[in-house]
């Protein structure tokens, strides 16, 4: 099932979404997409039409208890990384690291932590989330158009931010590889504009971090935000402080045995982007895999902006985030 790709990938299918979306969607702000034609911007943000049936039918469905943990990132912030990180943490009593039947070795990221939106995208009521404390979910969706019953708990959330221009060039290459042929490529400079103009998906970017850089401030105890580049440079720091926000910090013993390592080891670039199951075939959203191992990166975005796009950039990153106390 993961290996075939579906005749129309999900993330460009606009059939068959609810009387419910569609009404909505006659009334939202339009503009160009990046791997779709049109994106439409809800509650500040900007969607897909199969994506936005999902989250509306996160927001009206989804009872949150205690104990989830909630993973969010814009895309193309470091999500396959975080998503496996955790993973393998959270369950490395069930799933020890070294075992040959870990379940990261058998089934991409996506697949073994889905996007809890494109979940319902596909079940719009009622999909099956008994699994046994805690639940770990993960999402794009931004803080704003999260459940009331996610606001209102104390579900744990951790937040992974990247440098918006490496997130930039990330996401140029990824779209251009979900677009099918003829649709044609996107040129750096359309994208740029968009990006800079926040359409973008999920976007504007700025204001998806900002969002849950604020709660991060307020809900030390809620709200984990971590940044890729730190994950890049201090993973060992990194990987503690998730074991100890989720709860299940790391004893003496496995720390002896190496077991911050190992985790870091399994989810690598390298080694992710080398398993069998990585590396061929497609999501069963319709996405190829091997689109989500580019190079895993900090600052190439000097091999692809000119100066002109950096500076502007920049500008942008200093008006946007001045005075949040947020440096990428
Ligand atoms: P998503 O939000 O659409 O799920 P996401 O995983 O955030 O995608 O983006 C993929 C980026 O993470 C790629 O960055 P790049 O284009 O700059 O190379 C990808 O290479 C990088 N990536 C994937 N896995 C890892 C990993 N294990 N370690 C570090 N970076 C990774």
């Amino acid at each position: 099932m993961e290996t075939i790709q579906p005749s129309v990938p999900k993330y460009l299918q606009n059939f068959e979404v609810s009387k419910e979306c569609n009404d909505l969607i006659s009334s939202l702000p339009k503009d160009r997409g990046w791997a779709v034609p049109i994106m439409y911007q809800y509650q500040g943000f900007w969607h897909h039409t199969w994506q936005l049936q999902g989250v509306l039918a996160f927001q009206k469905h989804f009872l949150a208890q205690d104990t989830d943990i909630l993973l969010v990132t814009a895309p193309k912030s470091g999500t396959t990384w975080l998503k496996a990180i955790s993973f393998a943490i959270i369950n490395r009593i069930q799933y020890p690291i070294a075992s040959k039947d870990h379940p990261l070795l058998k089934n991409n990221s996506h697949v073994v932590v889905p996007f809890v939106e494109q979940v319902y995208a596909d079940d719009n009521s009622n999909p099956d989330f008994s699994e046994t404390p805690p639940r770990l979910f993960a999402t794009h969706v931004p803080y704003v158009s999260l459940p009331e019953s996610i606001h209102n708990s104390k579900v744990k959330i951790v937040y992974m931010c990247r440098n918006p221009k490496d997130l930039f060039i990330s996401a140029f290459h990824f779209t251009n590889k979900l677009r099918p042929q003829h649709m044609g490529t996107n040129s750096m400079e359309e994208m740029f504009d968009l990006f800079c103009k926040g359409v973008f998906l999920y976007g504007p970017y700025w204001d998806h971090v900002l969002e849950f850089w604020n709660e991060s401030l307020k809900k030390l105890k809620k709200v984990l935000f971590l940044k890729y580049k730190e994950m890049k440079e201090q993973p060992t720091t990194q990987v503690r402080k998730l074991a100890e926000f989720y709860g299940c910090p790391f004893t003496l013993e496995e720390e002896k045995e190496g077991i911050v390592d190992a985790i870091l080891g399994l989810c690598s670039f390298e080694s992710l982007s080398n398993m069998e199951v990585n590396k061929k075939g497609y999501l069963p959203t319709g996405e190829m895999k091997e689109a989500y191992f580019r190079k895993g990166e900090v600052g190439d975005w000097k091999n692809h902006l000119t100066v002109e796009m950096a500076e502007k950039l920049d500008i942008i990153i200093e008006c946007k985030f001045q005075g949040s106390g947020l440096k990428f």
